[in-house]
């Protein structure tokens, strides 16, 4: 129908920090960085990322708190823990609106989606970048986060090509243009190709992705095997026939419901979380979905709105787990605060359609 395909690769800015951020404006000029603690001493632990004020002083993802703590002596950083039900509320509701600019979308993490948009853009990238641009305005007015946007004829080039240019940013890769803007690259850029790999290709000659795309492809599957040494030769050439694959809804379905009277008796709770229940239940099963995390919201009197979830190993189906899931929740909800309640709700979320998943090859990789 169209001679090429359009991808493009979302990929949320500095996504932890910038969700902390969102909920505390006035830290956005200062250092921000978001860890994982350990609990073991007061800094041990990891940083998960940082916003980009923070990573000019070598604070990114991955380094001791200790290390970050250090760097940053002498500014106005702020920590935070994780706070991962408060970012996968922001993920969903972002995630809710790219789908809704596309025929085939896939979420692929918290911050990322592929969003194949041919049809839209009836195959022509000059439309793409208006659409692009489109999307991101979109986001920022309605949820207040910057996203980065990469669009390319496939997967692997959409993906490089948001790497190449963030935060904020949004690279175009055409068609023609695609194989002349891999070349230069070092050939660790490729996905799959690790630290071990990337070792014994430097011993072959090989650094960049053009190395990669001119060396014999018999040579490569003799030493890869034939599935990557083909995978290799395929991606150096910027060639990639993976489809955008719906992963179920990345949206949730979720209902909220004023009580009668403000109360945190988990029996009153209960009875109008059992009525929300019922309503979700039928929503999610009409569209034929399994699930994997189940959400209780609570709008206290003082109109905080508080939300505890849970994520199970597989996705289910039934209403018992849900049931079940939303009286632990509640039960945890309430040890852990004092307010009454005024409002409550329940949401059901990462979503599985009922179909047998595809095999891509982006599972090879882990
Ligand atoms: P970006 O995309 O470079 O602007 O920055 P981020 O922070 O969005 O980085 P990305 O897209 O690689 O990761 C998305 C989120 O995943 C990030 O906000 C926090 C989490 N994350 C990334 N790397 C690590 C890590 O090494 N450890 C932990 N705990 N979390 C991580
Ligand atoms: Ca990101
Ligand atoms: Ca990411």
């Amino acid at each position: 129908m169209f001679q090429n395909r359009v991808i493009m690769l979302a990929d949320f800015d500095y996504f932890f920090a910038q969700c902390e951020e969102l909920r505390n404006p006035a830290i956005r000029d200062k250092p921000v960085v978001v860890g994982v603690y350990s609990g073991r001493t007061e800094d041990s632990g990891a940083v998960s990322t940082s916003n980009y004020i923070a990573r000019r002083y070598g604070v990114k993802s991955g380094i001791p708190i200790f290390l970050a703590k250090r760097n940053l002596e002498g500014t106005d950083a702020v920590f935070f823990p994780v706070d991962h039900d408060y970012y996968g509320q922001i993920s969903d509701h972002i995630m809710q609106i790219l789908s809704t600019y596309v025929s085939s979308f896939e979420q692929v993490s918290i911050d990322e989606a592929y969003l194949d948009v041919t049809l839209q853009t009836e195959g022509n990238f000059e439309k793409a970048y208006l659409y692009a641009q489109r999307i991101k305005q979109d986001i920022k007015v309605q949820v207040g986060i910057s996203l980065t946007i990469g669009i390319g004829p496939n997967k692997l080039v959409a993906k490089i090509a948001c790497d190449s240019q963030k935060p904020d940013g949004l690279t175009l890769v055409r068609p023609k243009e695609a194989v002349g803007f891999l070349a230069p690259l070092p050939a660790d850029r490729l996905l799959g190709v690790g630290k071990k790999t990337f070792v014994r290709m430097e011993q072959m000659g090989i650094k960049t992705i053009e190395d990669l795309a001119k060396f014999d492809v018999q040579r490569l599957i003799e030493v890869f095997g034939k599935t990557l040494g083909l995978y290799f030769h395929n991606a150096a050439n910027a060639i990639d026939n993976e489809p955008v694959v719906e992963q179920g809804d990345a949206g949730s379905i979720s209902k909220i419901g004023t009580l009668k009277q403000d109360t945190r008796d988990l029996e009153l709770l209960l009875q109008k979380t059992d009525e929300l229940v019922e309503t979700v239940y039928q929503e999610v099963t009409e569209k034929g979905y399994s699930f994997k995390t189940v959400s209780i919201y609570a709008v206290n009197v003082d109109l905080v709105s508080k939300s505890r979830s849970f994520t199970l190993e597989q996705p289910v189906k039934e209403k018992e787990v849900i049931k079940r899931n939303v009286r632990v929740l509640l039960e945890k909800y309430l040890a852990e605060s004092s307010l009454d309640v005024r409002r409550v709700g329940v949401r059901v979320s990462g979503f599985r359609k009922e179909q047998p998943q595809q095999k891509q090859l982006s599972s090879f990789f882990g």
